[in-house]
């Protein structure tokens, strides 16, 4: 028996419905939507009046235009935003920063700032290199993201990648590898890394800009050239710092999202930054920081952003500031968009 199929069946009247509603269709339109499905005059109008009567589209209509109201709210962020920066893309620098200006300035505004001179005196500026680490860490189990390119969502899916071998191993392959995304000790490693690299923390210093919780705080990202992290938000504030080789950060800012193709969770569906850069005037401003050593960039909470690592890198990252960083407790329990 060979399947029939329908020769341009027209889309079901509760699909039509369905798609108005997630496009965000004005109700003086609904009719014209039926007619481009290929319905009948008379019967556009018989079910754009009947979906009127309909309690669920009614209150699917009431969310949408909920959203749009915040859209428009964003929007005056944008735009304010955009007078005060004009077209600027640079994030700022701060050299030595005073914490009462970090955190008035920018942690409490959620403004990204680029800060140097924090971590000059961390004896792990001088230490830290492969032969080391290797000498120091070398038989020690370790945790990292593995076949990360066997997998387009490999962010998404990087509790399924998580894959242990020593850190000589590790290193041994760094040796070997020119530029990858295949591999990279992330923060979502950190669980297992924390204690078994405990005693690196030996050459980490303090940060005036954090509150000390004398629990080895921060954590360990250390790939070869080439990792990529893909865009996506954190739901704290980060301090995303550099200790050897150079990443490039572009961010785009929370009052932006609705431009992020956000599907699922923190995650974006936009691949690069090009990619968002072809869409010409509609697309999203996009701040851009390269980050060296001894470099720290201040990510605020809801701030998209996408990190390519430049060189081979070791960095550290921390939440633990002198100010409330609580922006999880709140989050939603569903996160498909
Ligand atoms: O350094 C990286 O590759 C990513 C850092 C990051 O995205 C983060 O800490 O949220």
């Amino acid at each position: 028996m060979t399947a029939k199929t329908k020769p341009n069946a027209k889309p079901g009247k509760r699909e039509v419905l369905a798609q108005a509603l997630m496009e965000g269709c004005p109700l003086d339109q609904l009719a014209a939507r039926f007619v481009a499905a290929g319905y009948s005059e008379k019967a556009a109008s018989y079910e754009a009046a009947r979906a009127m009567k309909d309690p669920l589209f009614a209150a699917g209509k009431r969310l949408g235009n909920q959203v749009k109201k915040r859209d428009w709210t964003l929007d005056i962020y944008r735009r304010l935003r955009r007078s005060e920066a004009g077209d600027a893309t640079e994030i700022p620098v701060v050299d030595t920063i005073d914490p009462e200006e970090f955190f008035a300035k920018y942690y409490h505004r959620n403004m990204p700032v680029k800060l140097t001179g924090l971590v000059d005196h961390w004896p792990a500026m001088e230490k830290w290199s492969l032969d080391f680490l290797a000498g120091k860490m070398g038989s020690t189990m370790i945790e990292l993201q593995g076949q990360r390119q066997s997998r387009a969502d490999y962010e998404i899916a990087s509790n399924e990648l998580k894959r242990n071998v020593t850190f000589a191993d590790f290193v041994a392959a760094l040796r070997r590898t020119d530029s990858s995304n295949d591999f990279y000790i992330t923060a979502n490693n950190d669980t297992v890394n924390k204690q078994a690299l405990a005693p690196l923390w030996d050459d980490v210093g303090e940060i005036s800009l954090l509150k000390p919780t004398g629990a080895n705080d921060g954590f360990f990202w250390m790939g070869p050239k080439g990792t990529i992290t893909p865009f996506h938000h954190d739901l704290t504030n980060n301090l995303l710092l550099q200790i050897v080789g150079r990443k490039r950060v572009t961010m785009i800012a929370p009052y932006d999202s609705a431009w992020m193709r956000n599907h699922k969770h923190c995650y974006s569906q936009w691949t690069s930054p090009d990619e968002l850069a072809m869409l010409g005037e509609q697309a999203p401003k996009l701040w851009e920081c390269d980050l060296g050593p001894g470099e720290a960039l201040f990510l605020p909470v809801g701030w998209w952003h996408y990190v390519v690592g430049l060189d081979l890198t070791i960095g550290m990252s921390f939440i633990n500031f002198r100010a409330d960083n609580d922006f999880y407790t709140g989050y939603l329990t569903e996160t498909d968009f």
